[in-house]
């Protein structure tokens, strides 16, 4: 997918996984999308997560079915096998995940996200072919254990004053009401799971995001 369809697809980035989801999460992933939502990854780790590989696998099926009723690209995120298998339309991959530069052969044009936490790193996705990167934690969050301190919008500005040129989407503890500072500072759009997810209407929640950094 060329550069700009990619950032295209990242203003209004959804991730859950049953683990982030207290309603049926096939709702909710259907409700974001009648909301606006423009690219999904299907994340499904931590507490509360599905566990034998294929109840995993046999929801990834639905949920990408869902996405692709409505042409939204499906991203599948660490588990490369289960991308490759399902035939998903990408995967995410973060620090600690397999190395960017190790799968990129295996992807065969599948769209190849890396989370970053500072222009260092950001570097060396661009470098690896890395089709977007996810920056964060830009506030704090509670859908992560292990993420990492919350920095607001600085790694942001540093990415682009550095003029490393990718595509790129704020990730942690987005609301409707911080988005606009998220693509003020430089991003293409913003991910959030807790905020659409979690809410009792995710339809709803999703498009208060998206007037929030269309306008
Ligand atoms: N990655 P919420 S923060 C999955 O910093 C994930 O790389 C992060 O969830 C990173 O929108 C995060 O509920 C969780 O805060 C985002």
């Amino acid at each position: 997918m060329n550069r700009n369809r990619i950032k295209q697809h990242l203003a209004l980035y959804f991730i859950a996984g049953t683990q982030d989801c207290p309603n049926d999460i096939e709702e909710v992933v259907t409700g974001s999308i009648e909301g606006g939502i423009t690219l999904f990854q299907f994340r499904e780790k931590g507490k509360g997560s599905l566990h034998p590989a294929d109840e995993i696998e046999q929801l990834a099926v639905r949920l990408m079915q869902i996405c692709r009723n409505s042409n939204i690209p499906f991203i599948v995120n660490d588990d490369v096998e289960l991308a490759l298998k399902i035939g998903a339309d990408g995967i995410h991959v973060g620090q600690d995940d397999a190395k960017a530069s190790e799968i990129i052969t295996r992807l065969n044009g599948m769209i190849l996200g890396v989370s970053v936490h500072s222009a260092e790193e950001a570097k060396r996705a661009l470098a690896d072919g890395a089709d977007y990167i996810g920056v964060g934690p830009v506030f704090p969050t509670s859908s992560k254990e292990d993420a990492k301190e919350a920095k607001g919008t600085a790694v942001i500005e540093e990415i682009k004053q550095a003029g490393i040129d990718i595509p790129m989407v704020g990730i942690g503890g987005i609301t409707a009401e911080n988005a606009k500072n998220v693509v003020k500072a430089g991003a293409d759009g913003v991910s959030a799971i807790s905020s659409i997810s979690r809410s009792e209407n995710p339809a709803a929640a999703a498009r208060a995001l998206k007037k929030e950094i269309t306008r």
